[in-house]
C-alpha cells in the first residue's frame, strides 16, 4: 500500500504540474520566459525561473523622468492569488529599463492590484488557532522606506490592512527615510488619509538610516506591540494573531513569521520551508539553516509550535514596545543598513529575552539582489562599521576572532565608540558570549576553548585540507574534500574546527562527511552539511596522526590518482605516509 501510494502521489504530483516555459522571439529580440510553476507535494504554488531578454539586446538607462513617475496601473487579475505577472514580449525592453530603479521588476509591480489576494499558506491547524486574538495587546505596525516603489509600498500596507485583525491593529507608521521621489510627497499624503486605518508618515530631510528611522516610529507608536516591516512586504491570513499571541504569553519574545518569496522578477508569491532559523557565518553575514535532530524529533507532534532561533534576518518581527525599550531599542551607532539583526540578537538572548519564529504567521517580501540605492559613506565602511560594533560589544573572544580574520572590520574598529552600549550591556547584566553560543546555537562552528581550530595537513604531500568553493549554493553547501597549497598567510578557507565529539567542520556549518558503510569502488570524503549525524564523525590519533572515521574505522587518506580535483577518500588503515595528518592550532583569541 505505501508503493501504491507513493505512485499515486507521483502521478498526482505530475500531472498537476503545468509547464509555462516557451520561448519566443520577437524581431531580434529573446523572450524567454523560462519559467516552470506547478503546484507542490504540499499543495503549495510554485514558480521558478526568472525573465531572460536577450543580453546582447541595449536596454537604455531609465530616465529621470521614469524615476519620479507613479506608473501604477492595475490590471484586476495580475498577480492575483499569488500568481506570477505575465509580460509581453514586446514590453521586454521596456521592463528591463525600468527594473533598474528599484532592483525588481517595477513594470509586473505596477500592474498589480495593490489588494491582491494571496493564497492562504498555512498549516490547516493554525485557521482554528489564536480565537482569542480580541485580548491580545494592539499593535503599531512601522514600515521604513528610501525611494520605495509606490505599488510596492502601498501593496505591503494595504495587506496588512486587510489581513490583520481591525481589533488588535492601533495604526500603520511609515518613515520616510529622505526619499527623493516626488510621488512619495503630497501624492502619498492624500492617498494615506484615504486609508481605514490610522495612518501617518514621519519624514525625514536627511538620510538616517533604516535603524534611526525604525527607532522614530517606534517613539511615537501607541500601540503596546510595535511590528516592523520592511516596505515590499505582503501579509497573508493570520500573520499577526500568530506572532503577537507569543508576546501576549511572553512579552520578552520577539515573534518573527516564516519569510516567504516574493519573486523579484515575476512577483509570484513563493511559500518558503517553514522549518528555517536563522544564524550567521563567520563573517558576521547573515545565513538560513534547516531544522534537524532532537530539535526537528520534538516538532513531529505540533509543527505549528513557534521555535527558537539564534538569530533573526532583521525586517520583520514583533516585539513588545516596553521590553523593546528596556533591552536598549536599537544601537543608534548603526548607520543606513546592516548588523542590526544581529545586534538585537545577541543583545534579546543574552540580556534575558528570546527569539521565536511562528510558523502560523507567513509574510512574504521580495528578495532583490542587490540594493538599489547609496550607502552614505560607502558600502563597505559602512557595513564593517556596523558588524564592528556588534562584535566589540556582544562577542567577547569571538569578537577578536571575528577581527583577526576581517581586515577591513579591524582597521576601523578603532573608530568605534560603543561605550554606551557596554555599559547597557553592564546595565542589564547579559550573558556573556560564550553562554550564547553553548545554549542558543550548540550546533555552532565557531571556534571555541575545547575544541582544535586550525590547518589540517597532509603529512605525505604537504598539502592542506581546504573548503571548496566550487559546486556551493548558499543553502546547501556542499562538495569534494580537497587538498591545496598550505598558504602562508592564515585565511579562514584552510580552517577548520574539530569538536569534542569528532565533527570536523568549517564556515557556514559544513561538515567532513563519508559513508557510513564500506561500499564498492572508492570511499569518497564530502564537505556536507553538518548533521550530526554519526557518518560525520572523525577520532584523531595524536600518535600515528590518522584520522579515523569512527563508525568504519577507515582512514582519511588522498586518492591513489594523486588527483585532487577528485577529492579525498577513506582507506584501510596502513600507516602510509598519506593517512598522516597535522592538526596545526591557529591562535584565534
Ligand atoms: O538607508 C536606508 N533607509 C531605509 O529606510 C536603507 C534602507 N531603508 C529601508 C528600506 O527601504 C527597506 O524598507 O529599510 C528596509 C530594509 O532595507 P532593504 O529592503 O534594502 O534590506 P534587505 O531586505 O536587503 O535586508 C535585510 O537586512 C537589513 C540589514 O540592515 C534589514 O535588517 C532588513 O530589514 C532585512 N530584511 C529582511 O529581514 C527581510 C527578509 C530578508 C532575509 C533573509
Ligand atoms: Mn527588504
Amino acid at each position: 500500500p505505501v508503493i501504491f501510494l507513493c505512485l499515486l502521489l507521483t502521478i498526482v504530483f505530475v500531472w498537476r504540474r503545468v509547464e509555462v516555459g516557451e520561448d519566443n522571439i520577437v524581431g531580434k529580440h529573446i523572450f524567454r520566459k523560462n519559467q516552470e510553476e506547478y503546484i507542490d507535494r504540499r499543495g503549495v504554488h510554485v514558480v521558478v525561473g526568472h525573465y531572460v531578454g536577450n543580453p546582447a539586446d541595449k536596454v537604455p538607462n531609465a530616465t529621470l523622468e521614469m524615476i519620479n513617475a507613479n506608473n501604477f496601473a492595475p490590471e484586476p487579475n495580475a498577480g492575483k492569488d499569488g500568481f506570477p505577472v505575465v509580460i509581453a514580449p514586446k514590453d521586454i525592453i521596456k521592463m528591463r529599463q525600468l527594473f533598474q530603479i528599484n532592483r525588481f521588476n517595477l513594470m509586473a509591480s505596477d500592474r498589480i492590484p495593490l489588494n491582491r489576494t494571496l493564497p492562504d499558506v498555512r498549516k490547516k491547524k493554525c485557521k482554528s488557532m489564536y480565537q482569542d486574538y480580541k485580548e491580545y495587546p494592539k499593535s503599531s505596525v512601522i514600515i521604513v522606506y528610501h525611494n520605495e516603489a509606490w505599488s510596492t509600498l502601498l501593496r505591503t500596507v494595504w495587506s496588512v490592512i486587510n489581513r490583520s485583525p481591525r481589533e488588535i491593529m492601533e495604526e500603520i507608521i511609515l518613515v520616510d527615510d529622505a526619499s527623493e521621489r516626488d510621488f512619495l510627497k503630497k501624492p502619498l499624503d492624500d492617498y494615506v488619509s484615504t486609508l481605514p486605518v490610522k495612518t501617518r508618515i514621519i519624514r525625514n530631510s536627511e538620510r538616517v538610516g533604516l535603524v534611526q528611522a525604525r527607532l522614530q516610529g517606534a517613539r511615537v507608536a501607541k500601540g503596546s506591540v510595535l511590528v516592523f516591516l520592511d516596505a515590499h512586504c505582503e501579509c497573508t491570513m493570520g500573520w499577526l494573531e500568530s506572532m503577537v499571541s507569543r508576546i501576549n504569553d511572553d512579552p520578552t519574545t520577539i515573534a518573527c513569521p516564516v519569510i516567504d518569496i516574493i519573486n523579484d522578477d515575476t512577483f509570484a508569491y513563493v511559500k518558503s520551508f517553514e522549518l528555517h532559523w536563522g544564524a550567521f557565518n563567520w563573517l558576521l553575514q547573515f545565513r538560513w539553516y534547516t531544522l534537524a535532530g532532537p530539535a526537528l524529533q520534538k516538532r513531529a507532534k505540533d509543527n505549528t509550535e513557534p521555535f527558537v532561533t539564534p538569530t533573526m534576518a532583521g525586517g520583520l518581527f514583533a516585539i513588545d514596545r516596553q521590553f523593546f525599550f528596556n533591552l536598549g531599542g536599537y544601537d543608534e551607532g548603526l548607520r543606513v543598513w546592516g548588523g542590526e539583526n544581529l545586534e538585537l540578537s545577541f543583545r534579546a538572548w543574552q540580556c534575558g529575552g528570546r527569539i521565536e519564529i511562528v510558523p502560523c504567521s507567513h509574510v512574504g517580501h521580495l528578495f532583490r539582489k542587490s540594493s538599489p540605492y547609496s550607502f552614505p559613506g560607502g558600502v563597505g565602511e559602512t557595513l564593517y562599521s556596523n558588524l564592528a560594533r556588534v562584535a566589540l560589544v556582544w562577542m567577547d573572544e569571538w569578537g577578536d576572532f571575528y577581527f583577526k580574520f576581517n581586515n577591513e572590520a579591524r582597521k576601523i574598529k578603532n573608530k568605534q565608540d560603543v561605550s554606551s552600549r557596554l555599559q547597557l550591556r553592564s546595565k542589564l547584566h547579559c550573558k556573556n558570549f560564550k553562554w550564547y553560543l553553548d545554549n542558543v546555537w550548540p550546533q555552532h562552528f565557531f571556534p571555541s576553548r575545547a575544541r582544535f581550530f586550525g590547518r589540517i595537513r597532509n603529512l605525505g604531500e604537504n598539502l592542506c585540507l581546504i573548503k571548496p568553493l566550487g559546486k556551493e549554493t548558499s543553502n546547501q553547501p556542499m562538495g569534494i574534500a580537497k587538498l591545496n597549497q598550505c598558504l602562508k598567510e592564515e585565511l579562514l578557507i584552510e580552517m577548520f574546527v574539530m569538536t569534542r565529539e569528532g565533527f570536523i567542520m568549517t564556515d557556514d556549518s559544513v561538515c567532513l562527511d563519508a559513508p557510513e558503510k564500506q561500499v564498492i569502488g572508492p570511499m569518497k570524503v564530502r564537505i556536507m552539511a553538518c548533521s550530526g549525524y554519526s557518518r560525520q564523525k572523525w577520532k584523531y590519533n595524536k600518535n600515528t596522526k590518522q584520522l579515523v572515521h569512527v563508525s568504519n574505522k577507515l582512514c582519511l587518506d588522498v586518492p591513489s590518482s594523486r588527483k585532487y580535483e577528485d577529492g579525498l577518500v577513506l582507506n584501510s588503515c596502513n600507516g602510509s605516509s598519506t593517512q598522516k595528518w597535522e592538526l596545526e592550532s591557529v591562535v584565534w583569541h
